[in-house]
């Protein structure tokens, strides 16, 4: 039991009395609970072996009991009762974006839906529509929802599966008869989501490998069980390829299933054009057969037989990396330990779960130099954001921080600033020109057209002194196998941008990795800076930037690209240059 789960089961007993039609105000208790805990200043343990829950501003005596229970046993009665009294379909449709409690509610009861196969069902017939408070726009929006459901499904968050796939690889390197272990496929390529977990080992024995890998922890189901590969599901619904082959081959079966196809259609044909036949066996020659390169024991060795140097696997995506291979011109890509700070980042005042103090306290664990704060502005009132009387007193905090010299971090003190539905931004002026930088983002009107999201946005990094903003915060609001992304003219936002000296932050959310990969050449070509930003809504989230990192390197950026790879001094002169 960890306080996150404390927090989830509390939410969800919310939802499921939603479900049923329950008094407002003990599912407001449940929502309020929630968030005490993930807030609570003092350690869940000690409150709860002091008796001293309950004591708790947003916590109850009968809430306190309820969070005992689940703390010191695992388990609460309640919750289950709750859970059998509602059908599980109820749930899954809540998943649907649009359909809150009230609207599943509203299903079940007048037209009997406890699935999402019936929902689809009764939608396609029309029926949804006719409902009071539904319409034609909200069923066609279900619909759409259905459908992405089920596209989402069949993928996963890359830093989900890189959790999952860490501890797979320790396992098949400890297996005695393993000389070498890799993961392959989109993971290793850092894509964004991936479909299944490749995993490629050179052995000369391969069954204990395969013995060890379908019988490892968290496997549901074994798919597939051979000699040279095996498949496996996972419990939690992500499958596995495993393959083994002998050491001899290890470098073209790791650089085959690291793909991506595209890349390796084009270093076939190379192959080829070299009279020359590439697989995930080896290398041959195309008129007799004969292997060649029978020496190469790594991915560095099979790119020099075709003439290359090595291409960074995050980079094999066909898109041109082959030439620049081939001229000298891949780029020194960005690396973790160049970061030294970030910017954007969320405290208690708005909706993190943690104070400025252990924010900076958790970057100065990291060695960072800065850590930027950028709370929410006054428009986002769902997570509490901050009006201009707030943010000054928050600055006043932040100087003062500083000032008392605890900390080796240094804080900047900046805003995550609303950009409003006209574009104008949510806060003042006369707040704007204390801070050290502005984050500015859309969090409402997601669904705007996309002529006038564009708009919208480069009407706020044009915003001019001494507004100026420092940089544009997740461009499309993408939630990745969630929501989609607002529709925007990425390239025009960059060449706004670059016209105006506005940073694009690179969000290393693992949820939202926004701008996407794809465009970040694009960007770098026209000059533009990105800042590769974890969104921290708590200390732990800091770590972040290193799908951030991954993200970066994948669109080519290399250090001097990003901005907080720069020194304290650099970024303190750098920042207050844009302020002026
Ligand atoms: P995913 O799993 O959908 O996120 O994407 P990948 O890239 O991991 O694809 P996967 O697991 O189907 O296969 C791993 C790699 O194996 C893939 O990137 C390239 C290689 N590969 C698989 N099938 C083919 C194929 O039909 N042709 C070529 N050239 N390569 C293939
Ligand atoms: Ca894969
Ligand atoms: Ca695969
Ligand atoms: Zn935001």
């Amino acid at each position: 039991m960890t306080r996150n789960d404390i927090v989830d089961a509390l939410e969800e007993i919310a939802v499921l009395l939603e479900l049923q039609g329950e008094n407002p105000f003990k599912v407001r208790a449940y929502q309020n609970g929630a968030r005490a805990v993930e807030t609570l200043s003092e350690e869940l343990d000690v409150l709860v072996r002091e008796d001293r829950l309950g004591e708790i501003k947003g916590i109850g005596d009968a809430l306190a009991k309820k969070v005992a229970e689940l703390w010191t046993t695992g388990k609460l009665e309640f919750l289950e009762r709750q859970r059998a009294a509602v059908p599980p379909g109820l749930m899954q449709m809540l998943e649907i974006p649009g359909l809150g409690a009230k609207k599943v509610r509203a299903l079940h009861d007048k037209l009997g839906i406890d699935s999402i196969e019936k929902l689809q069902e009764a939608c396609v017939a029309g029926r949804v529509a006719e409902l009071a408070g539904f319409g034609e726009k909200t069923q066609q929006k279900i619909i759409d929802g259905i459908r992405n459901r089920e596209a989402y499904s069949k993928r996963h968050l890359w830093w989900k599966a890189f959790a999952e796939a860490e501890p797979i690889l320790a396992g098949l390197r400890a297996v005695p008869q393993v000389e070498r272990a890799e993961h392959a496929g989109s993971l290793r390529r850092n894509l964004e989501t991936v479909g299944d977990l490749d995993f490629i080992v050179a052995a000369r024995d391969a069954a204990p490998v395969m013995a060890w890998f379908t019988a490892m922890p968290g496997v549901a189901e074994v798919t597939g069980h051979g000699e040279t590969k095996s498949s496996v599901r996972l419990t939690d619904g992500l499958q596995a390829d495993l393959r083994v082959v002998p050491p001899e081959q290890f470098a073209f079966a790791l650089h085959h299933f690291t793909g991506s196809k595209e890349h390796n259609v084009q270093m076939r044909q190379r192959a080829l054009a070299r009279g020359l036949s590439l697989s995930e066996w080896g290398l041959t020659k195309t008129d007799g057969g004969d292997a060649v390169a029978t020496g190469v024991r790594d991915e560095a060795g099979l790119f020099a037989t075709l003439g290359l140097r090595f291409i960074p696997p995050e980079l094999r995506e066909g898109l041109g990396e082959i030439e620049a291979a081939e001229g000298g011109e891949l780029p020194r890509l960005v690396e973790s330990g160049d970061l030294r700070g970030s910017f954007h980042n969320h405290t208690t005042e708005s909706d993190g779960s943690d104070t400025l103090e252990s924010m900076v306290a958790a970057a100065q664990r990291l060695g960072w130099e800065y850590l930027g704060i950028a709370d929410h502005s006054k428009a986002s009132f769902q997570a509490r954001g901050l009006d201009e009387r707030r943010l000054a007193a928050q600055v006043t905090a932040i100087r003062a921080l500083n000032a008392r010299g605890a900390f080796t971090t240094h804080v900047f003190a900046g805003s995550e600033c609303d950009i409003l539905a006209d574009g104008t931004l949510d806060l003042d002026a006369s707040i704007l020109r204390e801070l050290d930088y502005v984050v500015i983002s859309v969090h409402n009107a997601l669904g705007q057209p996309e002529e006038e999201m564009t708009a919208r946005i480069i009407r706020a990094m044009e915003a001019a002194a001494p507004l100026c903003p420092t940089m544009l915060g997740h461009v499309t609001g993408r939630l990745l196998l969630a929501r989609e992304a607002s529709k925007v003219d990425h390239a025009k936002i960059i060449d706004a941008a670059a016209a105006n000296g506005v940073v694009i932050e690179l969000n290393a959310n693992p949820r939202r990795l926004d701008m996407d990969w794809r465009w970040w050449r694009r960007a770098a070509e026209k000059g533009v800076l990105t800042s590769i930003n974890p969104d921290a809504h708590a200390t732990d989230h800091l770590e972040f930037v290193d799908a951030g990192v991954r993200v970066a390197r994948k669109g080519w950026l290399t250090r001097d690209q990003v901005l907080n790879t720069r020194t304290f001094a650099d970024v303190k002169a750098w920042l207050a240059a844009r302020r002026r």
